[in-house]
This record gives C-alpha cells, sequence and structure tokens, in this order.
C-alpha cells in the first residue's frame, strides 16, 4: 500500500473528474481533472528539473492554482514542499535555503527575487547571522544596501500572481507523472519553518502519515460533505490555508472558492455560493465591521471555523448575535497540525478550543507532572498529527518531548472536567499578529545590533485588527533614536509583518530582581497604544 498522501487525494480526484474543484473569481474553473492533470504536469516538470523523492522544493508563489498544483506535484514525486510566507525579505529567503538545500526554488520574481543569480554582493543582509546562530559563524557587518537578489547556487524557477512564468511553461511542457511515487507514513511531505525564542527559525518536518491523519480526522470532526463549498481565501504557505482548509476538500470532497487573498468585500460576495469558511480571528472582526455582512449573505452556511489566534469572547458573542452562527474555534500548531477542536454537534464556547481531537491525546502538565483539572499548565499533545522534529536539529527536537512522547507546545492552558481546554497563555516568548507569529527574539537581535540602541524589548499588545500589534520599546544609546532609521533598517531584513507597528523610546526596561526584562510590565504600560 501506498502511504502517500497524494494517493489518498488522488483516490477522491479520480471518484468523480468532472465535478468542479476551484471556482476562480477571475479565471475559467478548474475541474478534479484539470487540478490532477496539472499536479502530474508539475511532478513531470520537477523531474525534467531533476528534482528526486526526498528533495527540497522551496515555493515562495503567490496563491494561485498553479502553485497549487505544483505542491501535489511535490507530494506526488515524494519531494519535500517546502512553502515559504510571500512577506518574507530576500534575506530571509536566503536563510532558508542555505537550511533546506533545496534541489529547486519556485518564486514570483515581482517579490525582488532577482532570478539572475548574483553572488558574493557586498551588503547582502543575514538576519540571523549576529544572532551566533545563523549559518554564518562569523557575525556579519551591519546592513548596507539592499538584498534584493537572490545569493544562492540554487536553480530558480518562476511562477507570478497569474500562474505564469518559467515553472508554469515547464508544466506545459512536461509528460504527466503517471504513478504517484511511494512513501511510507514516517516518510517526511513537508518542512514547514517556523520560528522559535533564539529567533532562529526552524523547519517543522511534517510526514505523509501526519498530513493523512489528520486531513480525515479533521473531515470526521466537523461533517466533512461532498457538496460542501470552502470559501477559502487564507494564504496557502502555512498549515492552516495549506493542510487544514485543503486536505479537508481533497479528501472530504466538496469544491472550494479560491481567492488569491482575504478582501472583506470579495469573502461577503462568495459567502452566498459557499458552506464552510475557515479564518483567522482578523477575518472575523473585519467581516464584523462591514454592515453588508448580515445574517442573509451567511444563509447558506453551516459552519465557521476559526483558529491560528485566540479568538476573543466577545468577537465570537457579535458573530452570533449578527449571522446566528457559533464559531468553531480549534487549535493547533505547525508541529502538530490539529490537536482540539470544539464540537461540531455539541456546544461551542467561546474563549475555548474545545477537547482533543480524536486519535490525539492532550494534557496539561508542568515540571511536577501531569495537572489536573483547573490547574494551569503547559499544553501537551501526543498522536498521529504530531510532526517528526525539526529539520537537522536533533537535539532541538528532543528538547520539545517529553520522556512519554508528548510534544510540549509551549502554551498555556487549562482543561474542565469534561476534558474541554481553553488557552489562558503561551510559556514561549510569542506575538500573534493577524495569524502570523513573530518571536520578538528576532526582531531584539536586529535592534540591538544597530549603534544608535542600547538595548531593546518587543512585546505584543492588544491590537483592533490583528489582536496583537508588534512594539519595539528601545533605549537609545546616547541621544534619542531616528524611529525613522529603526524602520528603514529593519525593512529589508525582516517579513512586514514582523515589523514593529510602533517603535518607542524609554531610558530604562524595567526589570525583575534577576535582572530579567519585566515584559508584563511593558505590556501593561503600553495596553493602549492602538485602542
Ligand atoms: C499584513 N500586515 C500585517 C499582517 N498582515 N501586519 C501585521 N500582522 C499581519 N498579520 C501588514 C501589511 O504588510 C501592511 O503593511 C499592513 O500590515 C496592512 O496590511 P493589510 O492590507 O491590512 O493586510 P492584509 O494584506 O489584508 O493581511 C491581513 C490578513 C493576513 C488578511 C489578516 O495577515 C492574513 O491572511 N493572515 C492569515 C495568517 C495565517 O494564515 N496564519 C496561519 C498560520 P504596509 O501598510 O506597511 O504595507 S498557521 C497556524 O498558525 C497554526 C498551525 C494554526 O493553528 O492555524
Ligand atoms: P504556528 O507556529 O504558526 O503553527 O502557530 C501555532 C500557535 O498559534 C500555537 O502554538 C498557539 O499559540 C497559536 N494558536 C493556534 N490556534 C489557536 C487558538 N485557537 N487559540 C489561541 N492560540 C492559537
Amino acid at each position: 500500500m501506498n502511504d502517500n498522501v497524494y494517493s489518498l487525494f488522488e483516490t477522491r480526484f479520480r471518484a468523480d473528474e468532472d465535478a468542479a474543484c476551484l471556482w476562480l473569481p477571475d479565471r475559467d474553473d478548474w475541474r478534479y481533472a484539470d487540478l490532477e492533470d496539472r499536479a502530474s504536469r508539475a511532478a513531470g516538470a520537477l523531474v525534467d528539473l531533476g528534482v528526486q523523492s526526498g528533495d527540497r522544493v522551496v515555493t515562495q508563489t503567490e496563491k494561485t492554482p498553479e502553485a497549487l498544483a505544483l505542491y501535489l506535484g511535490c507530494l506526488k514525486l515524494g519531494a519535500i514542499y517546502v512553502p515559504l510566507n510571500t512577506a518574507y525579505t530576500v534575506a530571509e529567503l536566503e536563510y532558508f535555503l542555505s537550511d533546506a538545500k533545496p534541489a529547486l526554488l519556485v518564486c514570483d520574481p515581482s517579490h525582488g527575487t532577482n532570478v539572475s543569480v548574483e553572488r558574493q554582493r557586498p551588503g547582502m543582509v543575514d538576519p540571523w547571522a549576529t544572532s551566533g546562530a545563523g549559518p554564518q559563524a562569523e557575525p556579519k557587518a551591519p546592513a548596507v544596501g539592499h538584498a534584493e537578489q537572490v545569493e544562492s547556487d540554487v536553480p530558480i524557477e518562476t511562477l507570478d500572481a497569474s500562474g505564469r512564468g518559467t515553472f508554469a511553461d515547464r508544466m506545459d511542457a512536461a509528460q504527466v507523472l503517471e504513478s504517484t511515487v511511494s512513501r511510507t507514513v514516517d516518510d517526511i511531505a513537508a518542512i514547514v519553518y517556523t520560528s522559535g525564542t533564539t529567533g532562529r527559525p526552524k523547519g517543522a518536518m511534517l510526514t505523509h502519515g501526519n498530513l493523512s491523519s489528520n486531513a480525515r480526522t479533521l473531515c470526521d470532526a466537523w461533517g466533512w460533505r461532498s457538496d460542501d463549498v470552502l470559501l477559502h481565501a487564507l494564504p496557502i504557505f502555512h498549515v492552516h490555508g495549506l493542510f487544514v482548509a485543503l486536505h479537508c476538500v481533497f479528501v472530504g470532497g466538496g469544491s472550494m472558492v479560491f481567492l488569491p487573498r482575504f478582501d472583506a468585500d470579495s469573502v461577503i460576495e462568495q459567502l452566498p455560493r459557499s458552506t464552510v469558511m475557515m479564518g483567522v480571528p482578523t477575518f472575523y472582526t473585519r467581516l464584523l465591521a462591514r454592515d453588508a455582512f448580515s445574517r442573509d449573505v451567511c444563509q447558506g452556511m453551516r459552519l465557521f471555523i476559526s483558529g491560528s489566534a485566540p479568538l476573543a469572547a466577545q468577537t465570537f458573542a457579535a458573530f452570533e448575535a449578527r449571522t446566528g452562527h457559533r464559531i468553531l474555534e480549534r487549535y493547533g500548531m505547525s508541529e502538530t497540525l490539529m490537536s482540539t477542536s470544539n464540537p461540531l454537534v455539541g456546544e461551542r464556547i467561546g474563549g475555548t478550543v474545545g477537547f482533543a481531537l480524536p486519535g490525539v491525546e492532550a494534557r496539561i502538565a508542568n515540571d511536577g507532572g501531569v495537572l489536573g483539572e483547573g490547574e494551569i499548565g503547559g499544553i501537551e499533545v501526543r498522536g498521529p498529527n504530531v510532526f517528526r522534529g525539526y529539520w537537522e536539529m536533533p537535539d532541538k527536537t528532543a528538547e520539545e518531548f517529553s520522556s512519554d512522547g508528548f510534544f510540549q507546545t509551549g502554551d498555556l492552558g487549562v482543561m474542565d472536567g469534561e476534558g474541554r481546554i481553553s488557552i489562558v497563555g503561551r510559556a514561549k516568548d510569542l506575538i500573534i499578529s493577524g495569524g502570523y507569529n513573530v518571536y520578538p527574539k528576532e526582531v531584539e537581535t536586529l535592534m540591538d545590533d544597530m549603534p544608535e540602541v542600547s538595548e531593546s524589548a518587543v512585546i505584543g499588545v492588544p491590537h483592533p485588527d490583528f489582536g496583537e500589534g508588534v512594539v519595539a520599546v528601545v533605549v537609545p544609546r546616547d541621544g534619542p533614536v531616528d524611529v525613522a532609521m529603526v524602520e528603514r533598517a529593519l525593512k529589508d531584513r525582516l517579513a512586514r509583518f514582523k515589523q514593529p507597528k510602533r517603535v518607542i523610546c524609554v531610558e530604562d526596561l524595567p526589570r525583575n530582581v534577576m535582572g530579567k526584562v519585566q515584559k508584563n510590565a511593558l505590556r501593561e504600560r503600553f495596553a493602549n497604544l492602538f485602542a
């Protein structure tokens, strides 16, 4: 038996080849036969480019059906898919290339990733080099100039926002790869980069078994139907839009309205033809801010799902009052895929993330052991959903697991007598802005390197649109810090969503007796910054 997750999808694709698969706002829609043909040609094109099973393929592309075909083609060939956020700068991209050591990069030339490779260019920036943990042992000189071109030996193909480019041409010309390469449940299907408290991103290795088991579990838990129409407005470079959303359709059936990005007006326009939507909380607050978002437009909807960041109880209540729908909140991570969910049938409680999914074990624990009902501790997870480890970081992987094999999520939670979990905070120093993770350490390392800055603390404070807004609190070295200069210095080194929305100068950072910066005090002090 072939445990390649693509085999699972293929069964579904072939069940009704003429059925609609992708509803595309500005293009001809794709049937399942189209998707399967393009995926098989993408696999053929990868073979033509010399990519083999087990090779990594890094992609940084806009959300197009062709990009989707590329993802599926990688799976079919048994290559390891490594998607990157389109917001990452060239400097960040170079780190991922050096870490993943891919056989191929497919990117959108309009992102500044000029395809003519220029090597050894002075002023090229490695955003993690000065942390001491980056690929270069020697810290580089502070950034000068702009990192505009990829400095790498990796072969590059292009795919733009219209689904055109050299890779699209190759797909057109390629033979279809007929058979799906055999994989076991433990073979790696994808590497998803997530940052961490050291600031250096780690690649979470997800197996074919992780992907197929989670997809099956979610289809059952959410009662997926063959006539469901998913409103897909999430990006497809993170777990939520890629594995959770797409795989429900590829395993459970139905079709999806495939929007290039979230835009409240387009979503409101497409809601009447849809039955399920998945989103981050910002999607729901932005919809609620529109008068046109009414009970009427949601009439055909059976389910709204939220995750990636805490859904405020107030949003949950306002959504129910406006639409009559109780948003189903679930909880997951790149390392674990989805772990818990509120019930489809039964009470969905705002502010909770529900119960461990079938086949998944979740517990609350601390150094002293497993905690009981009502006690706050770390959320730990074990099951077929949990990843195989961090790419080329065995020690880091070992650190994150308990001796009995539970993955320590770094989220703080509490469980009630029935097993329902609420997330109450984070043990890890993490900011979640509009569903994207920002690790303060990554920003602080860059800020602390600036000659004008003596030290810095990066915090998240309540933000009406993004949930949390990134704020940098800096202590100047001598004289005031030029905030515009700070912003310019970060521009080429950090994705836009990681850059502080505000930079605030203070005389000192508050510290406890151990000398540790008290971020809680800063969060309190600046709590109303975006109010
Ligand atoms: C865009 N900007 C942001 C964000 N997105 N800043 C902070 N946080 C963000 N999330 C910047 C833009 O670059 C822009 O900067 C300015 O903010 C305003 O942009 P706007 O047009 O409002 O943004 P947008 O393009 O509409 O994007 C907002 C968004 C998007 C739709 C909420 O961020 C999004 O799609 N988020 C989904 C994230 C997601 O899929 N997370 C799943 C991770 P400027 O004005 O300077 O140009 S997977 C996960 O977490 C786990 C597994 C799980 O449980 O799901
Ligand atoms: P990522 O590393 O991008 O996979 O993000 C995973 C993190 O998102 C988790 O560790 C949580 O901190 C957070 N997260 C995901 N879903 C929820 C949720 N429903 N409520 C609160 N936090 C969530």
